[in-house]
């Protein structure tokens, strides 16, 4: 079914696959060196079922690869999909899911795929992320192998209203956050956090982010991850992957909160790492648009100066998510 190599991007919005529109329609795709396509997609349903669907030779198949209980409201649901970087041994497809028991929370677990479809019961949960709120939130969604063999998981702040509180900026909290774990979700030893916190936080790899709905590698000789993370109302950050690094998000305890580019960071934050790249929202349907994929490219097609940006943001009428 599917290759060895991936990538993935995101989609939120109206252009879902079969027509399916409305904020919660969600896809992620991950290709193969054949250009066949895994697809996850979830849908607003009354049964709330989200489903992850194969494209093989440039048509759907009619029968879902993997079927999961979800809760499709606010910004939840199937998030994000990889494979294995062993996949054409292993045969494990990694999915990031909102879970529905006990408690709705978000849940990575990996499947094992038979050709196009995962064997039933084959679920393995990798890892449990903190229980949601009532209200909406930011959960971010991406998977990544890097070429370290760990999986790369981008959560987000889980705040419905970003002014309550900073939880993107401790180390109790998965959310925020860049986790690293392994493939059968133990917690790699070297993490950075790992002798400083205890359970579940050992997993956490960088911190201070806000809504990383994708990060992709950058293969070579250096490997290099970029994280494409949606700020407040006014900015759209792609950041360089760091292990450690601290975003800025949730700095300081009250608003403005740091986003886009800090000129004068505060030497207070430790291991601050200035994004790589921001741009700013306009207010028109081409210049607002959030940052909800991206793929790193050694293709020197675009290169810009980081956007220079206070501390403070300036609310607009812009993409959020
Ligand atoms: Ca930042």
């Amino acid at each position: 079914m599917f290759g060895d190599r991936t990538g993935t991007k995101r989609h939120l919005g109206p252009e879902g696959l079969d027509g399916l529109g409305g904020h919660t329609a969600q896809q992620a795709h991950v290709y193969d060196r054949s250009a066949r396509r895994a697809v996850v997609r979830t849908q607003k349903a009354s049964n709330n079922v989200g489903k992850v669907r194969v494209i093989k030779n440039g048509q759907l198949l009619s029968k879902p690869f993997l079927k999961l209980d979800t809760d499709t409201s606010y910004f939840r649901g199937v998030l994000g999909i990889t494979l294995d970087p062993n996949f054409s041994s292993n045969h494990y497809v990694y999915v990031f899911y909102t879970a529905t028991s006990p408690t709705v929370h978000n849940r990575v677990s990996r499947f094992t795929a038979n050709g196009a479809v995962a064997v039933a019961s084959s679920e393995k949960v990798i890892i449990e992320l903190p229980i949601l709120g009532t209200t909406g939130g930011h959960y971010g969604g991406s998977l990544r192998f890097a070429t370290d063999g760990g999986l790369y998981v981008g959560v987000g702040d889980g705040v419905a209203d970003e002014t309550a509180t900073n939880v993107a900026q401790s180390l109790d909290s998965l959310n925020g956050k860049i986790l690293r774990i392994n493939s059968d979700g133990t917690i790699p030893s070297n993490n950075p956090f790992f002798n400083s916190t205890s359970g579940n936080s050992r997993a956490i790899w960088a911190l201070g982010v806000r809504q990383p709905y994708s990060l992709d590698v950058l293969s070579g000789t250096s490997p290099r991850m970029y994280i494409n993370d949606v700020v407040e109302d006014g900015w759209e950050e792609i950041d360089e992957a760091a292990a450690g690094a601290n975003y800025g998000w949730g700095f300081p305890n009250s608003p403005p909160f740091y986003e886009g580019f800090v000129a004068s960071p505060d030497p207070t934050l430790q291991n601050y790492q200035n994004t790589v790249f921001a741009y700013a929202h306009g207010t028109t349907a081409d210049t607002s648009c959030a940052i909800t994929g991206g793929r790193s490219t050694t293709r020197p097609r675009c290169a810009s100066p980081p956007s220079t940006r206070a501390s403070t943001s300036t609310p607009t009428t812009a993409a959020d998510g």
